[in-house]
C-alpha cells in the first residue's frame, strides 16, 4: 500500500522521500514483542493441553485445533483498542481470552473473556457463557465486544457490519475484526456482507485464515484466484496478504487495515496464509491424513510461528541465545510437547482456568428447556 512505498503525494506533485516509512511493528516496544511471544505460547499451550485432556478422557465434544495458526490470532488482536469488536469462528477459541489480554492477563475488567470462562465452556460447566449447551465457540459477549460465534460460515460478517454501523451512528470509532476461514469466502453471505460494508465504508476488517483446507475441500476448489485477498478487488477495497506464520507480518497488515478502517476509509480483507496442523476437528484427524498429501503436511508444519517469532526476537536483540533456548514447544505436536516446553506462567494461567472449570458444577437438568423461548420477566 502507498503508506509503505516511500512515496508521498503533496499538492498534486509526487515527492520521493528518503526517510524510510515506519511499519506498525516498528512502533512496538521490546516489552510488546516479548508479550507477543508469550501469547503465542499461551495459544499453543491451550491447544496442546486440551488435546492431552481429551485423550485422557477428561473432555467430551469436538476440538478444533488452532495449532500452527496462533500468529494470526495473536498478531491481529494485539493492536486493537479495548472497545473494538471481534467475531471469532470455530478455529479461534483462544481469541475469546486473548482479546485485550495485553500485559494484564488477570484483570477481570478487561474487554475479553477470562480463562476461567473459556475453560468452563470447554468443560461444559454452569459458569460458562454457554451454560453447558455446547463445549466450544458458540459464545459471545455484548459487554466485552465479542460478537456471538455461530456455525454458519461467514454468518457473522453482516452482524459485524451492523454493529460498527450502529457504533458510528452513535459517534464511536470502534473497528471490528471478523475471522473467517478461506472456505467461508465461497459463501454468498461473505460477498453480500462485504459489499454492504464497502458501500457504506464500514470499519470491518475481514481476516482470512487461509489454512488451505475447508474440511476436506482444498482451497483451489473454493477460490479461482491466486490469492483469496484478490476477492477484495471486486468490492473496490484493499486486499492484503500476510505470512500467517509470522506474527509481525500479521500485525503489520492487520494494523494497516485497522487504521484505514478507523480513519473512515472502509473495510478491507487481510488474507493470512497458513496451514492446518491437524484434521478439521479431532474427529477428522485420521481421515485428514489420507486426504492430504504427506509431503504437504510435512511442508506445512515446517514453519512454526513460535520459531519464526523467536528468530525475529533474537535478531532484534530482545532475546539472548540462552533465553531463546529456554522453552521449545515449537515443532512439537500435542503428544511430544511437555509442560516444561512452555513458560511456567503460561502453564499456571491455563491450569488455573482448568481448576476453576473442574470445580464448577453442571447446570440443573431443568435448565435444559430454558431460554429456548422468551422467558417471562
Ligand atoms: C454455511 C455453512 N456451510 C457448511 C458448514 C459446515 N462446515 C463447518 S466448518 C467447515 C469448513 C470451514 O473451512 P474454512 O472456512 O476454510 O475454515 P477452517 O475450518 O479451515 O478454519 C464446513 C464446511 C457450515 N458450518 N456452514
Ligand atoms: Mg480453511
Amino acid at each position: 500500500m502507498s503508506r509503505n512505498s516511500g512515496t508521498v503525494t503533496a499538492n498534486k506533485a509526487t515527492v520521493t522521500s528518503d526517510v524510510p516509512q515506519l511499519r506498525p511493528r516498528d512502533l512496538l516496544t521490546k516489552d510488546d514483542c516479548l508479550e507477543l511471544f508469550r501469547q503465542l505460547y499461551l495459544a499453543r499451550y491451550f491447544d496442546v493441553r486440551l488435546i492431552k485432556e481429551k485423550r485422557l478422557g477428561h473432555l467430551t465434544g469436538t476440538l478444533y485445533s488452532s495449532h500452527n495458526q496462533e500468529a494470526i490470532l495473536v498478531g491481529s488482536l494485539f493492536g486493537l483498542k479495548p472497545n473494538d469488536w471481534i467475531s471469532p469462528i470455530h478455529r479461534d477459541m483462544p481469541a475469546f481470552f486473548l482479546k485485550d489480554i495485553k500485559f494484564d492477563w488477570e484483570n477481570p475488567e478487561r474487554m475479553g473473556m477470562s480463562i476461567e470462562q473459556v475453560c468452563s465452556q470447554v468443560w461444559g460447566r454452569v459458569d460458562s457463557p454457554g451454560r453447558a449447551r455446547d463445549n466450544w465457540s458458540h459464545i459471545g459477549s455484548k459487554s466485552k465486544h465479542i460478537i456471538h460465534s455461530t456455525s454458519m460460515l461467514a454468518g457473522t460478517i453482516p452482524v459485524a457490519a451492523g454493529v460498527v454501523y450502529a457504533d458510528r451512528l452513535n459517534g464511536g470509532d470502534a473497528v471490528c475484526i471478523t475471522f473467517n476461514g478461506e472456505g467461508s469466502t465461497a459463501q454468498g453471505i461473505f460477498h453480500e456482507a462485504i459489499n454492504y460494508a464497502a458501500v457504506h465504508k464500514l470499519p470491518v476488517v475481514t481476516v482470512i485464515e487461509n489454512n488451505q483446507w475447508a474440511y476436506g475441500t482444498p482451497v483451489d476448489l473454493e477460490c479461482p484466484t491466486n490469492d483469496v485477498a484478490d476477492r477484495a478487488k471486486g468490492f473496490g477495497i484493499p486486499g492484503l496478504v500476510a505470512d500467517g506464520q509470522d506474527v509481525f507480518d500479521v500485525y503489520d497488515k492487520v494494523m494497516t487495515a485497522v487504521e484505514y478502517a478507523r480513519a473512515g476509509k472502509g473495510p478491507s480483507i487481510v488474507e493470512c496464509k497458513t496451514f492446518r496442523a491437524y484434521g478439521h476437528g479431532d474427529h477428522d484427524d485420521d481421515r485428514a491424513n489420507r486426504y492430504r498429501p504427506k509431503e504437504e503436511i510435512e511442508a506445512g508444519r515446517t514453519r512454526d510461528p513460535i520459531s519464526i517469532c523467536r528468530n525475529n526476537l533474537v535478531a532484534l536483540g530482545y532475546l539472548s541465545a540462552e533465553e531463546a533456548e529456554k522453552h521449545r514447544a515449537d515443532g512439537k505436536n500435542a503428544t511430544e510437547a511437555k509442560n516444561e516446553d512452555f513458560p511456567p506462567e503460561v502453564v499456571a494461567y491455563l491450569s488455573k482456568g482448568i481448576d476453576f472449570a473442574l470445580k464448577s458444577p453442571l447446570p440443573a437438568a431443568e435448565e435444559g428447556a430454558k431460554w429456548v423461548f422468551r422467558e417471562p420477566q
